[in-house]
């Protein structure tokens, strides 16, 4: 079903020119001058432009992070810091709409999607605000021979280099920034070049509820020129990453010049089980979103729907026609439950990966591009297919947009050896009013997070993460901020 715009939001001010990069509390284009055109996913129009950095502007963006990081930011105390996180948290609060509204416009989300970031944001931050004493000196009981005090010091790791993907600036800026203010760290954030807007805005705002020249720093471009430098750089102490695993694997060995901490957070192929004894009310509609939300373009999507073989034909008989119900449009339309893909290029992989779905399976529903009014646009109709096994590549390989695989299987055994056969480990999910079964396969679901009778539900202060090749590295709760902090120990010796 398509959604039709009505009356759009006006478009906010900050929309439009030449957006710079944020460097030492200045804003300033790329030395070298070069822009990137900022496309509208929704119509393939023009939102300006930004900075299409390299490895001149990351060395001005670390050395802009390391003086802060020397300099008075050393001397915050932990509840300084706290007040600014919850100042910066009331400024984005009271921004909001426009933050929402500017994440639409660049990265195509829906407001119904975009709006509700409001909560989260104020979650995440209250969460960090709350985290200002991981670095807290520990004094240790004296355990060695003779007169000795020993003292645990967990000192900030110093300058951390963020590369975030395009398909949630708004969260992800926070999963780098937060930790970050919370320890005593300096950041560089390098968003993706698809969408850098909002991340670019939130820079400004968190300037005006008082964080210090150069504690955070925002530098756009493409990953070849701007992120190759910041993963390289010798004066930033940890990446933290979320993207392909390409990217990823690049990036690893870039940073092995002054071996940096790494946090990595990749794809993957989440698999999402519905047991015959499933309330089908609530498992058509949850495992569906659990692919289609976001337009498919989140990593721990539950693209491969493994369905107990009694119920198999009423399942996809049921997620095609739920599938029918969901609003596609533009997202300044409060209607529209999904969006379009980010990028002509997103776009083109999506069509790529259904034509093969086409040959390999049977397609449920979905399976075009929308015309018309939206043909200017990247949209692409959520899609089901059914009859298919583990073994296609739709079911191996993450496509990154709204298409489901639906899978049969037999006993619970299988469903487990089905959802563990895969390179990946980031997410998995499943579907039972059985306790037993709920236990037993949350369990071995090799992943480092399982939904039951759920998908897609986060609490920052506990996190998320995830194990084979969805990366390492836990993002939120207490484990993500005492990441940001190396342990020291100093014994002295007073006989
Ligand atoms: O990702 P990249 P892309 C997956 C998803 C998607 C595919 C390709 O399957 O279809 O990856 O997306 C920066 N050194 N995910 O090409 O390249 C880049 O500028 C340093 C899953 O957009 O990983 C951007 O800021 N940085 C994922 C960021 O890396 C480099 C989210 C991510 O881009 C770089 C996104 C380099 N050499 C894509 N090359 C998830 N886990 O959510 C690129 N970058």
């Amino acid at each position: 079903m398509t959604a039709h715009l009505a009356a759009a939001p006006p478009t906010p001010a900050f929309i439009g020119g030449a957006k710079h990069n944020l460097i030492g509390g200045q804003w300033v284009p790329a030395a070298s001058g070069a822009t990137i055109d900022v496309i509208n996913p929704a119509t393939g129009g023009a939102l300006g432009t930004i900075a299409a950095s390299d490895s001149v502007d990351v060395d001005r963006a670390v050395a802009a992070a390391r003086a802060a990081f020397e300099g008075p930011w050393s001397g915050w105390t932990p509840h300084q810091r706290r007040k600014l996180i919850l100042d910066v948290h009331d400024i984005l609060l009271d921004n909001f709409d426009e933050l929402a509204l500017i994440e639409t416009l660049d990265m195509g989300a829906p407001l119904s999607r975009t709006m509700g970031l409001r909560e989260w944001t104020s979650q995440v931050l209250q969460f960090f605000a709350g985290q200002v004493d991981a670095g807290t000196v520990a004094a240790a009981e004296n355990s060695l021979p003779g007169d000795f005090l020993t003292l645990r010091y967990r000192p900030p790791v110093g300058v951390v280099g963020g590369i975030i993907p395009w398909n949630g600036p708004l969260i992800g800026l926070w999963w780098i920034f937060g930790p970050a203010l919370a320890t005593g760290c300096t950041a560089v954030l390098k968003p993706a070049e698809d969408a850098s807007l909002s991340v670019l805005r939130v820079a400004e705002l968190m300037q005006q509820a008082g964080v210090p020249d150069g504690v955070i720093n925002v530098v756009t471009g493409y990953g070849k020129d701007a992120g190759s430098a910041l993963a390289e750089h010798h004066g930033v102490d940890r990446i933290a990453f979320t993207g392909s695993v390409g990217t990823a694997q690049t990036i690893v060995r870039a940073s092995a010049g002054n071996l940096k901490r790494l946090q990595m957070e990749l794809g993957g192929k989440s698999p999402d089980i519905v047991f015959a004894d499933a309330d089908l009310d609530k498992a058509v509609p949850g495992a569906a979103m659990g692919v289609f939300t976001n337009s498919g373009q989140v990593c721990v999507a539950g693209t491969r729907i493994f369905v107990q073989r009694a119920i198999h034909e009423e399942f996809v008989a049921r997620m095609a026609d739920f599938t029918k119900t969901i609003r596609v449009g533009n997202g300044l339309d409060p209607n529209t439950q999904l969006g379009p893909l980010i990028s002509q290029r997103q776009l083109d992989r999506v069509l790529g990966y259904i034509d093969i779905g086409n040959d390999e399976a049977q397609l449920a529903v979905g399976g075009r591009r929308l015309a018309g009014e939206y043909a200017n646009g990247f949209y692409v109709e959520p899609t089901v297919f059914s009859g298919a096994n583990n073994e296609m590549t739709i079911a191996r390989e993450e496509i990154f947009g709204p298409v489901a695989t639906v899978i049969p299987f037999d006993t619970v055994d299988e469903a487990i050896t089905l959802a563990n056969a895969t390179p990946y480990g980031l997410a998995g999910g499943l579907w039972t009013e059985n306790l037993g079964t709920a236990h037993k396969v949350s369990q071995a679901i090799d992943a480092g997070t399982v939904w039951v009778n759920c998908y897609g539900v986060l609490d920052p202060a506990i996190g998320f993460g995830g194990t084979k090749m969805s990366g390492y590295g836990w993002k939120g709760g207490r484990e993500h901020v005492e990441s940001y902090l190396y342990s020291k120990a100093v014994y002295i010796n007073l006989g």
